[in-house]
């Protein structure tokens, strides 16, 4: 094979990992600001590394010059999702972007691969502005949940160290690992909109926790003292209480003195 210059190579990939898992992330991250429920639980990305897009060239007899027309996955981003349900949702996030074209998808969820391996990959072409100027690459997203991630990280550490030749009998019993992966995502999708529930009223808890705190504070500066310790003894009270009701009172009754200071 032909000598690559793999710092050159690797560059604009290296980018479009940046540039894609900041999107990605804040996606996730507005859609939790808005209160909207984000079908995303994390996101991360990675560069596929020389011995490894070496050793798929090799085994796709794809010549060094064709590299980056035939590798599609030197920029990999991985986006997790709690429920099996989530996925066609982050798969309709990409669908609608206009800053990235889809080439390919490849449903490895609805036809597992016969390692047992689920998962579902969009192939990208996505436009980049470098210093050297525009270039368009392709990157990989992968989007399945933490169960089957749990299963896929494990499986390709042993692909690894048996530099794909995994024996037979741990193969069974990575198939086995794989059904009840499997299995706990179907389980946790019936008490799915139950944990979302949770979540939610989590969420609102400690969205009205910061905002009572932040009232308490700057109320410290401008009411009598005497009050404020009287307050600040109501709050606890109520915080031990652990009772929604009387926290969202008592935070619109913290944010009619806030109003009253004009804080
Ligand atoms: P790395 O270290 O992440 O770069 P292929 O011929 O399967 O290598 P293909 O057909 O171009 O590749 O694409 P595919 O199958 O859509 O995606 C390849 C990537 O998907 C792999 O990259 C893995 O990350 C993941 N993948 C595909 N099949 C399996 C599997 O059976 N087990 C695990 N654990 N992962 C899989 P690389 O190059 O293997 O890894």
């Amino acid at each position: 094979m032909e000598v690559v210059n793999w710092k050159e190579l690797l560059y604009p990939y290296a980018q479009a990992v940046d540039e894609l898992l900041l999107k990605f992330q804040s996606l996730d991250k507005e859609c939790r600001n808005l209160g909207l429920y984000s079908p995303i639980d994390s996101v991360s990305g990675r560069l596929k590394r020389p011995s490894s897009i070496l050793e798929k060239a090799g085994r796709k007899k794809i010549p060094a010059a064709k590299i980056v027309e035939e590798i599609e996955d030197i920029a990999g981003i991985r986006i997790l999702c709690q429920f099996v349900e989530d996925i066609p949702k982050v798969i309709d996030m990409v669908r609608q972007r206009k800053d990235m074209t889809i080439v390919e998808e490849r449903d490895y969820i609805n036809h597992t691969k016969p390692s047992g391996y689920r998962s579902y990959h969009i192939i990208i072409r996505y436009p980049l502005h470098t210093a050297l100027g525009e270039k368009t690459v392709f990157a990989e997203i992968q989007i399945r949940t933490n169960a089957m991630n749990f299963w896929a990280t494990a499986e390709h550490s042993l692909r690894y160290k048996y530099s794909g030749n995994i024996p037979q009998d741990l193969q069974d019993r990575l198939k086995n690992c794989a059904e009840a992966a499997f299995h706990l995502d179907t389980e946790m999708g019936t008490i799915r909109e139950e944990i979302m529930n949770a979540k939610r009223l989590n969420e609102i808890r400690s969205h009205l926790v910061s905002n009572i705190l932040e009232n308490l504070q700057n109320l410290y500066f401008v009411a009598k003292l005497d009050d404020m310790n009287e307050i600040n003894r109501e709050f606890i009270r109520i915080w031990n209480e652990e009772d929604m009701d009387a926290l969202k009172e008592f935070n619109e009754k913290l944010n009619i003195m806030a109003e009253m200071y004009q804080i």
